[in-house]
């Protein structure tokens, strides 16, 4: 092979690679297996980790106390993570609920641009009664054009504090998606390096080397 070649191809490969790296929007320590909150970030009262039946998978999960005399009326645990605006994106989480009064609950994405700015939020549907953990999920989300992050987020609401103690119980959070990762030779984002594999491939088939 000539050594423009296969600089091509090296060129051909980094594109391939970062494509595969912008496309991996992974959350840290998912299901709370540290057995803390590594990796997240929470606002509002009474956030702590538990264990035994409120752990949906692994020994841990995240759990929300709302008891009577709180006065913080929304609370989330949230990580942000970097993602790619236009691509595609899917989250999940389940949530259980227990003695759920005056409380609702749900999983939620933000998006948000390069500087920080709150763009738009998605929501699934909220729990408002006691249920065994339940998958809550959004799919086939599309990032705003101008979205460089994420925040997944379990949110509680506090109505008020009447029916007190209400428990939310979230575990085993995902996010995934991105986009599409090139194929090697139809290389969209090098077109300029695609166009010359394309090229260079004709001559090969044609016994040009
Ligand atoms: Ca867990």
């Amino acid at each position: 092979m000539h050594a423009w070649g296969r600089r091509i191809r090296a060129v051909a490969a980094a594109g391939f690679l970062w494509g595969q790296a912008t496309g991996a929007a992974t959350l840290v320590n998912p299901g709370f297996e540290t057995g803390d909150f590594t990796g997240w970030s929470t606002f509002g009262q009474s956030w702590r980790i538990g264990v035994g039946a409120d752990a949906q998978a692994g020994s841990y999960g995240a759990v929300n106390d709302m008891l009577g005399g709180d006065v913080d009326q929304f609370r989330g645990v949230f990580q942000n993570i970097a993602i790619v605006g236009g691509a595609s994106y899917s989250a999940g989480v389940w949530l259980r609920t227990v003695t759920m009064d005056t409380t609702e609950s749900w999983l939620e994405i933000q998006w948000f641009d390069n500087v920080g700015g709150f763009i738009s939020q998605l929501q699934s549907v909220h729990t408002t009664a006691d249920q065994p953990f339940t998958y809550l999920s959004l799919t086939n989300m599309v990032a705003p054009i101008n979205a460089v992050t994420v925040s997944v987020r379990g949110i509680v609401q506090m109505h008020n504090t009447s029916g007190a103690p209400d428990f939310s119980i979230f575990d085993s959070f995902d996010f995934s998606g991105g986009p599409v990762v090139p194929e090697p030779g139809t290389l969209t984002l090098l077109g300029g390096a695609g166009a010359a594999i394309a090229w260079w491939r004709r001559r090969r088939f044609r016994g040009g080397f």
